[in-house]
């Protein structure tokens, strides 16, 4: 399914002002860093956890360790996923990361390039998450998806992003059955152009120039 985090308040403030034309490009980072760093947090809450002894300095009791938290895979989209995945490795600490370029065409093909690719190998208890702010034709995340596919089969595959298009995530459920995808919210439309409506621009050109 899709996960969106429209009911929690302070990702949709962080939202806003990766809406607002007027923000910079320093607060865009900033922005994309925090949304890495809390929508990582929340994504804690669907991992498995185990059940652990642990000694205080009075005595023993119960603890938790959150297994999965340990064995993920980041795989950042260049550019716009930098920050992103800044912000993940902050949940996710132990994560190895992949990183892969793609480039899409202009309409009405929108073709994918993708010039440089470097993916870790993925374990069956990996949990694999591809970060990229956008998920607009989903062009993009298909042909990366596709890509992280030869690394290996991970026990899940998430695709997290800030903002995706309906037409985007139907794309993607059709070839990935597989794919989680959390978004801070789902946007209303994309534009002849591919651009996600409302949306927020370029993520790319926002955060970088
Ligand atoms: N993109 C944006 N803003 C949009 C739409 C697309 O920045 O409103 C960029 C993203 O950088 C993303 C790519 O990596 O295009 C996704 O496009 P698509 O392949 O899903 O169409």
């Amino acid at each position: 399914g899709v996960y969106s985090f429209e009911d929690s308040p302070f990702i949709m403030e962080i939202l806003t002002e990766l809406r607002d034309k007027n923000t910079d490009s320093i607060a865009f980072r900033k922005g994309l860093v925090k949304l890495g760093r809390y929508m990582g947090y929340e994504l804690t809450k669907t991992m498995d956890v185990e059940e652990i002894e642990v000694e205080t300095p009075l005595e023993k009791t119960r603890g938790i360790l959150v297994k999965d938290r340990r064995n993920v895979v980041i795989i950042t989209v260049l550019r716009a996923a930098i920050p992103l995945m800044e912000g993940l490795i902050k949940v996710f600490e132990h994560a190895r990361v992949g990183i892969v370029s793609a480039s899409r065409g202009k309409a009405p093909k929108f073709e994918i390039e993708m010039n440089y690719i470097k993916i870790p190998t993925v374990k069956p208890d990996d949990t694999v998450i591809v970060a990229d702010p956008m998920i607009a034709t989903g062009s993009t995340l298909i042909r990366v998806l596709k890509e992280v596919s030869k690394y290996g089969r991970p026990k899940r595959l998430i695709i997290l992003g800030v903002l995706a298009a309906p037409e985007g995530i139907s794309r993607i459920k059709e070839a990935f059955p597989e794919a989680e995808i959390f978004v801070a919210k789902v946007d209303r439309e994309l534009n002849e152009k591919g651009y996600i409506l409302p949306g927020l621009g370029d993520a790319g050109d926002r955060a970088f120039g």
